[in-house]
């Protein structure tokens, strides 16, 4: 009911102008009740993004190790170390066929002693070597002493011609007589004079000495070959065709 009267001087109020005019004035009216809350805002936008916080407690001591972390890159190549020790011989190999079985090495062996056969032939044809036996003789061309000879000899891989039989005897005259030059053969007069022996020291089991040879007495300790495929004790001082036998 006490709303009534209110209502009634609004709208005195609003629907007499004339009042207004004439300034009536009515009385204040009463404040109406607050009204009722509105909808909750939006929301608002993200803040700044905070700093990073303190970093976290040690963790227990009996807690796994981690995996290992991967390779480092490659270091620079360090210089090249002191050489070592020869290292001990090793284990013998694998024994092989016995040679007289072994088809490639028989047919290597066939190669080489045609090869052998043909140099040879060559070399034969051309005076530079005389087959004998089981021997080849050969001359370097150059007269020397006997002790030149014996050298010259050796360093060819031989030996001075020594003939042990009236064949090795004729093959080392027909140098001889190629040449037209005595030879020095590997006989010396041993320590009894007039006693003559190989180089080794062994006793002469063929001889073809000259006629009245030998006759030094001592004094004639080597032993040339004449150009008739005699023998003559000679002084060794004396330059002989150097004759080898391999
Ligand atoms: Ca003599």
């Amino acid at each position: 009911s006490s709303l009534f009267p209110v209502t009634i001087n609004q709208i005195l109020f609003f629907s007499v102008p004339n009042c207004m005019v004439n300034k009536c004035a009515g009385t204040p009216g009463i404040p109406g009740t607050p009204g009722a809350n509105g909808l909750p805002g939006r929301d608002g936008r993200d803040g700044m993004k905070g700093d990073s916080g303190p970093p976290g407690p040690q963790g227990p001591p009996s807690g796994m190790p981690g995996l290992p972390g991967r390779d480092g890159l490659p270091g620079v190549k360090g210089s090249q170390g002191e050489k070592g020790n020869k290292g001990e011989r090793g284990e013998p190999g694998p024994q092989g066929l016995p040679a007289s079985v072994d088809p490639e090495l028989q047919e290597s062996l066939q190669v080489l002693k045609h090869r052998i056969t043909r140099l040879e032939g060559v070399l034969t044809l051309e005076g530079k070597l005389t087959e004998v036996g089981e021997k080849i003789l050969a001359t370097s061309g150059k007269e020397v002493n006997f002790e030149t000879t014996l050298k010259a000899c050796e360093h060819a891989g031989g030996s001075i011609a020594t003939p042990r039989n009236k064949e090795e005897n004729d093959a080392i005259l027909d140098i001889v007589k190629q040449f037209n030059r005595y030879a020095y053969l590997g006989i010396r007069e041993s320590d009894v004079p007039g006693e003559f022996q190989y180089l080794d020291g062994k006793p002469l089991n063929y001889t073809n000495w000259h006629a009245s040879e030998p006759n030094g007495k001592g004094g004639e300790n080597c032993v040339e070959m004449y150009t008739d495929g005699g023998w003559n004790d000679r002084k060794c001082n004396q330059y002989r065709l150097t004759i080898c036998e391999f």
